[in-house]
């Protein structure tokens, strides 16, 4: 297994092509009586995990995908008056706000249909109704499976109110968001270089729930450091612990380290929905789980506090470290 940091170059392409091991992800199915007991298992191995029957229809998968493939395919020109994203709207290269990049486009929305900028407006200008409306569908349905695998944690880690954590998510003030990711084809360059498209880092939020179409890409980090492939698959969704429930399950699951290489031959087309709670939420290891405080890992903090830090960071920032206990 190759130790990808030591290839990363400062321009942000890999002086390599490893090949990568494909990991075994673990398989839930949603129907399954067993399935919060797989969940919670996963969520303490991985952080990551796959799920089948969720419930989100096919075709609204496709249908979502073949919209926002269309609106990538618009001049650069009409792209970029729903630009640069703050944080939401259209962006290109440029990752957050501290000089990070990627091979990468990507929409930004915010999934509370009230916080409308105009930025977001400008997206659903230049696209057909049904963009919108696909946006919204998928918004909806999404947020069920979030839920309802949250509801799953509860039961599986023995909370006895599941609403738990699901309220968070189900709250009108969360503050949740929708990711629609474009990866270029990255030919293969003559010194064999390959190109990130979005460098390592974790998820800030409760959970992601990632769809893609059928271009590999995606990796994650597992515990001893090494990166696998995660082979795609067009029909399940992937769910990655963010760093929220890191905390509140006081470090029994850990939030993923993860990352997308640019395919050479194919673009990759992924739609991330992050569960987040609302912004004056108070993000602290469950009492429930720990009773004492003197065992809690971290300390207290609002989720609005958070994600201005986050902001601050760069995208592979360790950024629980500021909010642990010494
Ligand atoms: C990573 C997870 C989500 O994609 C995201 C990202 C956000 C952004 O692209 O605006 C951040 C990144 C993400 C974490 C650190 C900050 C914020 C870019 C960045 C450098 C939407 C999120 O919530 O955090």
């Amino acid at each position: 297994m190759v130790v990808l940091s030591q290839h990363v170059a400062l321009d942000n392409h890999l002086s390599v092509i490893p090949t990568y091991k494909p990991v075994l992800v673990p398989v839930v199915d949603l129907t399954d009586p067993e399935a919060k007991t797989l969940i919670v298992k996963a969520c303490e191995e991985f952080g990551f995990f796959k799920v089948v029957n969720h419930g989100v229809r096919p075709h609204l998968m496709t249908r979502l995908e073949q919209e926002a493939v269309g609106f990538f395919a618009l001049p650069q020109s009409l792209k970029n008056q729903a630009g640069p994203p703050e944080p939401y709207g259209y962006g290109s290269k440029r990752i957050g706000p501290n000089g990070d990049v990627g091979w990468i486009e990507y929409i930004l929305l915010n999934a509370n249909p009230q916080l409308t900028s105009p930025k977001t407006s400008a997206i659903f200008r230049q696209t057909p109704q049904i963009f919108r409306e696909a946006v919204e569908e998928y918004m909806k349905e999404v947020k069920e499976v979030t839920c309802k695998v949250l509801e799953m944690v509860a039961e599986g880690l023995g909370i006895e109110t599941r609403d738990t954590l699901s309220k968070m998510v189900r709250d009108e003030k969360s503050d949740s968001c929708l990711r629609m990711n474009h990866y270029p084809t990255a030919e293969e360059e003559a010194e064999k270089m390959v190109k990130v498209g979005f460098g390592e880092h974790t998820d800030p939020q409760i959970i992601s729930v990632l769809r893609s179409n059928n271009t590999a890409g995606l990796q994650i980090c597992m515990k001893d450091g090494s990166w696998v492939a995660v082979p795609p698959d067009q029909s399940s969704l992937f769910i990655n612990v963010g760093d929220a429930l890191q905390v509140m399950t006081n470090g029994r699951f850990k939030s993923v380290k993860h990352r997308v290489l640019a395919d050479t031959r194919r673009s990759r087309v992924s739609m991330i929905y992050f569960g987040g709670p609302p912004l004056s939420q108070k993000i602290a290891p469950l009492p429930c789980l720990v009773p004492k405080q003197e065992d809690w890992l971290y300390k207290e903090f609002t989720w609005s506090q958070y994600k201005s830090s986050a902001y601050k960071s760069k995208l592979g920032d360790y950024r629980l470290g500021l909010f642990e206990k010494q």
